[in-house]
């Protein structure tokens, strides 16, 4: 076995005998993240907390996070020489890497203003076959995907198409360490993510799927308790494990929601449907959707296919938008 963070990874990719480029690709990410995470653990220490006074594409405010983490995983794969062109949440326009069979599409700090207050946050990616502008087809087609979780422990969870792995990063040897091969999402669970300062913006049938998880009635396992932290990957990760679901639905506000197609909705829809779980816009497969735009929103239910069901079958009572 190799050394370096992505040494059993790559060992187990080997095994499941996944194409070299996608190895060597998925190891310079694991070893980003492991950049990363030394520091996350390091952040108030070092003045990585709070914003750089910048706002990026989206207009949100920029986190010094935000910044360190994109330029650690944009140095990482472009070394890899494996990505000829990079979409990322930090930057507004593509960037060409060069040579190289795939497209990654990155968020380099999911939940960053956790960091402000200690709390979990995340780096998400996806990888599709490489395209000349970077537009890719529907997320069906993603050659990869995963995320990693900064939390007491960092966990990658990651996808080539062939099931749902866990790997954990063993903090003193630096390297990801196979906890859960083969992860499989429970079919319903008994927590639901969302944020609930956004009720008086829902629709009726968004807030008539959530009194419904909410009711009294015992029989159905009711009622759900609310885990909301404000990090999508963490929510999401809790979620994969213990079953349940996880919501941003677009509301009066914001009527596609707040999270991104390319490099959140799709790649960990990707997971949860190798975890035999489910992802929706509430009316489509989020695998399904065909991108427009690279920065495009879309609402988001996501986890155990009896919740998102449920959620479906609420919204789709709204009638077409
Ligand atoms: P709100 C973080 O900014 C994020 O993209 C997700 O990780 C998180 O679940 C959501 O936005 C939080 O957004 O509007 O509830 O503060």
């Amino acid at each position: 076995m190799g050394s370096g963070p992505g040494a059993e990874l790559g060992e187990f990719m080997r095994g499941d005998g996944v194409e070299p480029s996608l190895i060597e690709l998925l190891l310079s990410v694991a070893a980003a993240a492991d950049r990363i995470e030394a520091l996350v653990r390091r952040a108030t220490l070092a003045h990585l907390v709070g914003v750089t006074g910048a706002t990026n594409v989206q207009g949100e405010a920029v986190h010094k996070l935000d910044e360190a983490a994109n330029r650690i995983l944009v140095d990482a794969v472009r070394a890899s020489g494996r990505v000829a062109i990079l979409v990322s949440e930090e930057m507004a326009e593509p960037l060409p890497l060069g040579g190289g069979p795939f497209a990654l599409y990155i968020d380099p700090v999911d939940g960053s203003s956790n960091a402000d207050v200690n709390g979990s946050l995340g780096s998400i990616f996806s990888i599709h076959a490489a395209v000349p502008a970077g537009l890719p087809p529907a997320g069906r087609a993603q050659r990869g995907s995963g995320y990693v979780m900064y939390g007491p422990g960092t966990s990658l969870m990651v996808t080539w198409g062939r099931g749902l792995h866990e790997f954990a990063l063993d903090p003193d040897a630096r390297r990801f360490v196979l906890a859960r091969p083969d992860l499989r999402l429970p079919p319903s669970g008994r927590t639901y993510a969302v944020n609930s300062g956004r009720r008086a913006y829902w629709t009726a049938g968004v807030r008539a799927f959530v009194d419904d998880l909410t009711a009294d009635d015992g029989k159905r396992g009711r009622p759900y308790s609310l885990r909301y932290s404000g990090s999508l990957t963490a929510d999401l990760h809790r979620i994969l494990l213990e079953g349940g679901v996880y919501c941003y639905p677009g509301d009066a506000k914001a009527a596609d929601g707040k999270l991104r197609l390319l490099y959140e909705a799709s790649p960990l829809a990707f997971l949860a449907e190798q975890g035999g779980g489910r992802a929706s816009s509430g009316r489509a497969p989020i695998l399904d959707i065909i991108p427009r735009t690279i920065h495009q929103r879309v609402p988001l239910y996501i986890g155990s296919v009896a919740e998102v069901e449920l959620a479906e079958a609420y919204v789709r009572q709204e009638g077409a938008r």
